[in-house]
């Protein structure tokens, strides 16, 4: 069995790769499940790949890292449930150092388990570190950014659709010459034969050992609470059937109040389900959405679920989404019904194991 742990930055598109590779794997008849992580309760990651009929299992309230028995458990379970090929572990967007605290754990308890760790960036992204256009991004963000590349067993250069032929020669470029010796392929997530090709990857991948992380933990923690963590799950209820476009009008205005306010994005992203109708809806560092699906359909009400992760405080960033849902829905005469709601900075990393 494969477990292809998926890390990278937030919105680098690991799981619209994974959910890619799960449904080409089942189109074949090939067994595979998926294993999301947040520190939050709901998670949009797990609504999608389970609207999607993906088997999946959720860790939530915390890294893999943090919650390795709860990883552990889901991983068995899987196992003994689906008996999948590959099992897909998405890690938080902003967490680093799965080399001590996750892959070597695992292959202690469980070595017939091939372990291959795919970090993805997004090549947008990372052309905004060389012309400075995301100078804003704190540098302990930056610090676990190149952390996670440090420690690739692949990195998957993604969003390669988004830039030019020779943008993306630059971007190479840089990340060869940051991590000398690695793997650097370069995909895009929302293309078949490139997902075909990181399927094959993961397959033939092979490693005797692999270097834990020589990394400083004050620095990572920093880098992982200085982005703001918001959860919420709400109802919106119109009787003049714009429920859906509501939520979008809403989404946009959250988008460009932090937007005006310059801080790093790191992801927003929303699962709206309507009646016979659902769509995920993302917004990243370099704002790049993958496109609605159109038209929009009238609906009455929908229930939409944010995970938002912004390097601002937890109040401002609760504040901006609150205040942008409220605004929307009062001006076009909807009712908005708060279900859950969370805003947290996450805490200091303490894995559960860690093998240096
Ligand atoms: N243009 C483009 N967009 C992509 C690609 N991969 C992912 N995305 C978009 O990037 C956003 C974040 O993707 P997601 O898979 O949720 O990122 P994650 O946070 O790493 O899991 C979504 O809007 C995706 O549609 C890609 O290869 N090209
Ligand atoms: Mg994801």
């Amino acid at each position: 069995m494969i477990l292809a742990l998926t890390g990278g930055f937030l919105g680098s598109g690991k799981t619209t790769a994974i959910t890619e590779a799960c449904r080409s794997l089942m189109d074949k008849g090939i067994k595979t499940a998926v294993i999301t992580n947040d520190q939050g309760i709901q998670q949009v990651d797990s609504a999608l790949t389970t609207s999607l009929g993906i088997p999946t299992a959720e860790v939530a309230g915390g890294c893999f890292c943090c919650q390795f028995d709860k990883l552990q458990e889901n991983l068995q379970y899987l196992v003994r449930t689906v008996k999948p090929e590959i099992i897909f572990a998405e890690s938080v967007g902003t967490c680093t150092d799965l080399v001590a605290t996750v892959v070597k754990p695992i292959n202690r308890l469980d070595p017939e388990v091939r372990v291959v760790v795919s970090i993805f960036a997004d090549a947008a992204y990372v052309k905004g570190l060389i012309d400075g256009s995301l100078s804003f991004e704190d540098e302990n963000v930056r610090y676990l950014y190149q952390k996670q590349l440090e420690e690739a067993d692949l990195i998957m250069l993604n969003k390669s659709d988004l830039l030019t032929t020779e943008q993306m020669k630059d971007v190479v470029g840089f990340i060869r010459k940051a991590y000398p010796g690695k793997k650097v392929n370069t995909i895009s997530s929302l293309s078949p034969r490139d997902i075909a090709l990181w399927i094959d990857l993961l397959k033939d991948f092979s490693i005797a050992t692999r270097p834990s992380l020589d990394i400083n933990y004050d620095i990572y923690g920093v880098g992982e609470a200085v982005l703001a963590w918001f959860d919420k799950e709400l109802e919106i209820q119109s009787p003049t059937g714009d429920a859906i476009r509501v939520a979008l009008q809403a989404i946009q205005m959250i988008h460009q109040q932090l937007i005006s306010r310059r801080v790093l994005i790191g992801h927003l992203k929303f699962f709206i389900q309507a009646p016979g109708w659902s769509q995920k809806i993302s917004i990243t560092p370099t704002g790049a959405s993958h496109s609605l699906r159109q038209p929009v359909p009238s609906a009455a009400s929908l229930r939409m679920m944010i995970n938002a992760r912004v390097q601002t405080s937890p109040e401002t960033l609760s504040h901006v989404v609150e205040d942008a849902l409220q605004h929307t829905v009062t001006s076009m005469q909807a009712v908005l019904v708060p279900h859950t709601s969370a805003a947290f900075a996450p805490g200091f990393p303490r894995p559960t194991y860690r093998i240096a």
